[in-house]
């Protein structure tokens, strides 16, 4: 089929739109981009990848000039395809921010999840009911698959309420307790909430079958009449599985991916080259064909240059992006820093080269542990509980989060253990885990903290991992990712006892991280944690443990799983 003439793609400059660039690219479709009013009469189908935040959206689409065309593109009847955000805009307002309107075809709000009974974002993958399953309109989408989702507000699917917006949902969703649209369609418009871009082959279908039915415009059946559906005691979220590739340069000076003992990534016995286990593009291509969930670039060794002189990383950013088709997250240097050549580049700044090179995610180490330092010490300073102390907005995690949403900033942990006696009465006190009976000798009769590091564990900080994980929160982090140096590259199993402590300490997704040894281990942290993801890396680079066998032991203990 030949390329879709009139194809344009509406980017406000937030958030990850290459990878809905890259999957067209994939499916051998070209377009171009709005880049100014007049585009919107060109166009014969439009599709907006909203990624972010809904107000910057909204904002940023007025600034360019762009809310009234889009409004009249609509109303013309020419096919709209919108995609998370892109969708949202289509409904009347939402409480992420309230003083923005939007575009008010659907004529109900988007609110905030509840995270009484779940962790807040929904990030990962999760099943789609379709409304009028007997109808031929079901746009490509799979009651059988699992769809990428990743936002903190929804449309309730709540015909009672607002029946005229149920009419337009597709399809539903529910997480936790609650049922949300997860698709709208209706004539022209189609909308999803979770992102097909970054939902695998299952996501690739709907995109082309969009692509293949949006010239001209279908007729759509009216739906059927909208009842109100009463939720299942449990929800189809699956368990992410995560594959980490920490990547740096060798002595040859080759971007590779290496992997650790411990964060110590020297080779022991010949005479101490870095570790090299393969290139960081072909591995990430490896694991989305073999199943991975998402996938992550450390950059591990970023905090002695800047970031954005490393093209390199940026490259393999575009490349690893050009080839998968699941989330995509990058660490390692997002902070503000100076180039060698005195050019002062933000934190923002960093992170959205990285987001317009393809990631989905930045991932903050060090720099979320100064962060979190700093905003307890002014608190501090002016008598205020330090517990409680919250952000002056000028921190990468706020504005980052602030520009490209919550979603989009996870915060990378790597905490240590520092053992005490028993009767420590020190300031980590309430936080103490202690070593039980049964557990390893040098654990037993004796107590320990987890203290955070920064610079890849090169430095402890005064900093506990209760501490930066509660922060972190506060200033509007998505997500943690939960290494732990003693763990790391052993094969132990992961801290079991770390992972349940900074679980009952936030609400926010977690990603328990460090000693994967065997498939067993991700059962048995999902088991005693409930977190939502586990990552791994040695086993998955030294092909100890594929990643079918631990979706296949995942299945085996009954968690939903994505195969
Ligand atoms: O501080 O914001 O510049 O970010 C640097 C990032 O690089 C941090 O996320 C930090 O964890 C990571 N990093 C720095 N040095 C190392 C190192 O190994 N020398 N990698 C390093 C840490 C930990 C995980 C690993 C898991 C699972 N690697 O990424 O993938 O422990 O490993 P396993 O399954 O083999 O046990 P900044």
């Amino acid at each position: 089929r030949p390329p879709t003439m009139g194809l344009y793609f509406l980017d406000y400059g937030a958030g990850n739109v290459q990878s809905l660039a890259n999957s067209l690219k994939k499916l051998g479709y070209s377009f171009q981009w709005i880049t100014c009013a007049d585009d919107f009469h060109k166009a014969t189908s439009l599709i907006f990848p909203g990624v972010g935040a809904y107000g910057q959206a909204i904002d940023a689409l007025e600034s360019k000039g762009f809310l009234h065309p889009l409004r009249e593109y609509i109303a013309s009847g020419r096919p709209y395809f919108g995609i998370c955000i892109g969708m949202q805009v289509l409904f009347q307002s939402s409480t992420e921010n309230p003083s923005k309107r939007g575009l008010g075809v659907v004529p109900s709000p988007i609110e905030e999840f509840d995270n009484a009974d779940k962790s807040v974002p929904h990030m990962g993958w999760n099943a789609v009911e379709l409304l009028d399953p007997a109808h031929k309109s079901d746009e490509g989408v799979s009651t059988s698959a699992h769809y990428y989702f990743v936002h903190s507000f929804r449309a309730a699917y709540d015909p009672v309420a607002f029946p005229e917006a149920a009419e337009w949902a597709h399809g539903v969703t529910q997480y936790g307790q609650e049922i949300f649209i997860a698709s709208v369609r209706k004539a022209n418009v189609f909308g999803t909430q979770f992102h097909p871009e970054k939902s695998g082959d299952a996501g690739l279908k709907i995109i082309s079958s969009w692509l293949v039915e949006s010239e001209p415009a279908r007729a759509v059946a009216p739906p059927t009449p909208r009842v109100p559906r009463a939720p299942r005691p449990k929800d189809s979220l699956t368990k992410r599985i995560v594959a980490c590739m920490d990547v740096r340069s060798n002595d040859q000076g080759d971007l590779i991916v290496t992997k650790g003992d411990q964060y110590d990534v020297r080779e022991k016995s010949t005479e101490g080259a870095v570790r090299n286990l393969g290139k960081p593009v072909a591995l990430a291509a490896r694991y989305y064909a073999a199943g991975a969930d998402e996938l992550c670039l450390m950059n591990i060794t970023s905090f002695r240059h800047s970031p954005l002189r490393d093209q390199p990383m940026l490259a393999v950013v575009r490349a690893a992006a050009e080839e998968v088709f699941v989330p995509l997250t990058i660490g390692g240097g997002i902070k503000d820093t100076v180039d060698p050549d005195g050019t002062k580049l933000t934190a923002l700044e960093v992170a959205g080269a990285y987001f317009r090179a393809g990631a989905d995610k930045v991932s903050i180490a060090s720099e979320a542990v100064l962060v979190v330092e700093r905003m307890r010490q002014r608190a501090r300073d002016s008598g205020h509980n330090e517990d409680a102390a919250i952000g002056d907005g000028t921190s990468a995690i706020e504005t980052i989060a602030r520009a490209y949403g919550r979603q989009a900033v996870v915060v990378s942990i790597d905490p240590r253990r520092v053992y005490v006696a028993a009767d420590y009465d020190g300031p980590y006190k309430s936080e103490l885990v202690f070593g039980r009976p049964d557990g390893e000798e040098h654990e037993r009769g004796r107590a320990w903290w987890y203290q955070c590091t920064v610079s890849g564990g090169r430095e402890a900080r005064p900093l506990s991992v209760v501490q930066l994980a509660r922060g972190a929160e506060r200033l509007g982090a998505g997500e943690i990712v939960l290494n732990s140096i003693d763990r790391d590259g052993t094969g132990k199993g992961f801290d079991i006892d770390l992972v349940q402590l900074v679980r009952s300490s936030v609400r926010i997704p977690i990603v328990a991280s460090s000693g994967a040894g065997a498939a067993a281990h991700f059962v048995e942290v999902f088991e005693k944690t409930g977190v939502e993801a586990a990552l791994a890396a040695g086993i998955f680079h030294r092909g100890e443990v594929a990643i079918p066998d631990v979706k296949a032991a995942l299945v085996e203990a009954s968690f939903n799983t994505r195969t």
